[in-house]
């Protein structure tokens, strides 16, 4: 009798990686579950919907490969998409794969235990369901765990209160409303400007500036539109091949110290003119590597802002200092710094008066008292691990997923980790992640982790793993490509400084899209070498 509770595999997140993981599962013939939290398919973009949500690369290229049907008929409206256009697109992907009948909605996965006797996942959701699965694939996103920092007295407000990442779908009317915001990162970036918009009064708290391109955001150019189209493939290769998973037509990819001051300037000032947001941060080959170049490009970007806000002593406030440019998520925006010149904004700095506590009508720092009807939080996730740790992951022996991480996250390849056989995280810890165009990237890893499965399925095998010391050994490789950037430079959510008491580790692999592929796919050729099938005796790393 068929158990209709056992699948092949448990796929944990329907955001873009996980939509593709059951397609991908389907087409080798094996049973899948996706269990997502939110009423609908999307993942970030789904839960993100808050004000002047925007990805920040293009959407031409940030968009599903695998299906050149698809890549064609679509269309995108505007060259960096908003929250709606990609919650579409999601939208469109499950009907037209056909991929809703095996999603369950509204089931947050709250227990994932393995019963190493079956070598079976046993899944249970918030919302009673109970399966087991043989694998399962963790799509649950880098940024999806939402970080709202404990501030004291948040229960006795009386205004209204959101947290960006969890944005209510009917929305927020913010005309004739006294709005606080806290935080400014890439978020509090996109909604101050959406904001001050209709409020009566916006303050925008700021513990550290940051650096912030503008978008140059414009409805697609129909030209532009037919050029990609017509060279699809050719692009995807390239997109495969890079990186950053992205397609560039014109990286100068030199240093800055091979120019002149004057002609620096000129290349610098043409840039900000035409390569929208990250682009900008390609200019020279040197600017996330070298601290003296990074510094030049960083006091251009200060100097935009001087130019921008009108009110000196804002435009300070407003300008970074205290970490490389790049160090930390580079922002995008549209109008931010224009903001700080309308009369209804204004910057509250909380670096030097921090927040002290939320009042009942409103919020205190340790100089002023501000009154508020609406409080937004735009604080940040509990990044990459934190979607997996809040799953209750136990592995071999009973091992909890929280102990094993305690001093840091430890993975082979990103995606799999020593004691939790059989499962399988796409854009995990030590995997390239956020730092790549994060379709391409997941649709790779999906690919290369259904190859896997495939190739147990065909043998026969049925569990696994890895051993800690290829986790250490890949951690070593995390580490070496992070000490060659200026990333360690800066308190970011990369590196879980966002999270008071979170280890202080470089999450992600920076060596590069290109040169995780070929690692990844070295291992799997040579034998498999690295992972222990079956509780058998691992190779020594050589
Ligand atoms: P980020 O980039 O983590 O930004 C969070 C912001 O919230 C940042 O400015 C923080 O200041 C601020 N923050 C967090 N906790 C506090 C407290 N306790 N007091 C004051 N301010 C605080 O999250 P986003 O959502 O903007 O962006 C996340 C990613 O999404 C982004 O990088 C893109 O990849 C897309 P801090 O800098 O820590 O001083």
């Amino acid at each position: 009798m068929i158990d209709e509770n056992a699948y092949d595999v448990v796929v944990v997140g329907a955001g873009f990686s996980g939509l593709y993981a059951i397609h991908r599962v389907r087409q080798l013939g094996l049973r899948v579950r996706c269990f997502e939290a939110g009423d609908g398919v999307g993942g970030t973009w789904y839960w993100n919907r808050y004000p002047g949500a925007r990805v920040d690369i293009e959407s031409m290229q940030y968009s599903y490969s695998f299906d050149d049907g698809l890549q064609q008929e679509w269309r995108w409206p505007e060259y960096f998409s908003p929250q709606e256009d990609l919650e579409a697109y999601a939208n469109h992907v499950a009907d037209r794969f056909g991929l809703r009948s095996d999603i369950e909605l509204n089931a947050r996965v709250n227990r994932l235990a393995f019963d190493e006797r079956a070598n079976r996942w046993h899944v249970s959701t918030e919302n009673g369901h109970h399966v087991t699965a043989k694998y399962i694939v963790a799509a649950t996103g880098s940024l999806d765990a939402m970080n709202l920092p404990p501030f004291p007295g948040l229960e006795s407000f009386g205004g209204q209160w959101y947290h960006t990442a969890r944005w209510p779908k009917e929305g927020v009317r913010f005309d004739g409303k006294r709005v606080g915001l806290i935080g400014t990162g890439s978020t509090g970036i996109q909604a101050t400007p959406v904001i001050a918009q209709s409020a009566e009064h916006l303050f925008v708290f700021q513990r550290t500036a940051a650096y912030s391109l503008p978008a140059y955001n414009r409805p697609t150019d129909p030209a532009y539109e037919r050029a990609w189209k017509a060279d699809y493939p050719q692009r995807r290769a390239k997109m495969f091949g890079h990186f950053a998973a992205s397609y560039t037509e014109n990286d100068q990819y030199r240093s800055v110290f091979d120019y002149s001051p004057e002609e620096r300037q000129r290349i610098l000032e043409e840039a900000w003119a035409a390569r929208n947001g990250l682009l900008f941060m390609r200019t020279f080959s040197d600017i996330s590597t070298n601290l003296e170049a990074n510094e030049i490009v960083a006091e251009f970007v200060r100097g935009k802002i001087r130019a921008t806000v009108r009110d000196p002593k804002v435009a300070e406030l407003l300008c970074p200092t205290t970490y490389p440019i790049g160090a930390k998520r580079i922002c995008m925006d549209t109008g931010y710094f224009e903001a700080f010149n309308r009369d209804n904004v204004t910057l509250v700095d909380v670096r030097a008066n921090p927040l002290a506590e939320i009042t009942p009508t409103g919020l205190r720092t340790t100089a002023d008292e501000y009154d508020l009807d609406i409080i937004v939080f735009a604080t940040g996730f509990d990044a990459v691990t934190g979607s997996l740790t809040r799953m209750n992951v136990t592995g071999l022996g009973g091992l909890d997923l929280r102990e094993k991480w305690r001093d840091g996250p430890t993975t082979f390849l990103g995606f799999l980790v020593a004691g939790f056989p059989n499962l399988f995280m796409i854009h995990g810890p030590g995997s390239p992640g956020v730092l790549v165009q994060m379709i391409t990237g997941g649709e790779w890893q999906v690919d290369y982790v259904t190859k896997i499965i495939e190739d147990m399925e065909r043998s026969g095998r049925q569990r696994i793993d890895t051993a800690p010391e290829w986790e250490q050994r890949w951690n070593v490789e995390v580490e070496e490509a992070a000490k060659r950037t200026l990333y360690n430079y800066a308190d970011s959510w990369y590196v879980g400084a966002n999270i008071p008491g979170k280890p202080r580790i470089f999450m992600i692999y920076i060596g590069g899209f290109d040169r995780y592929i070929q690692r990844c796919t070295e291992q799997v050729a040579n034998g498999y070498e690295g992972f222990v099938f079956d509780g058998s005796v691992p190779a020594e790393p050589r």
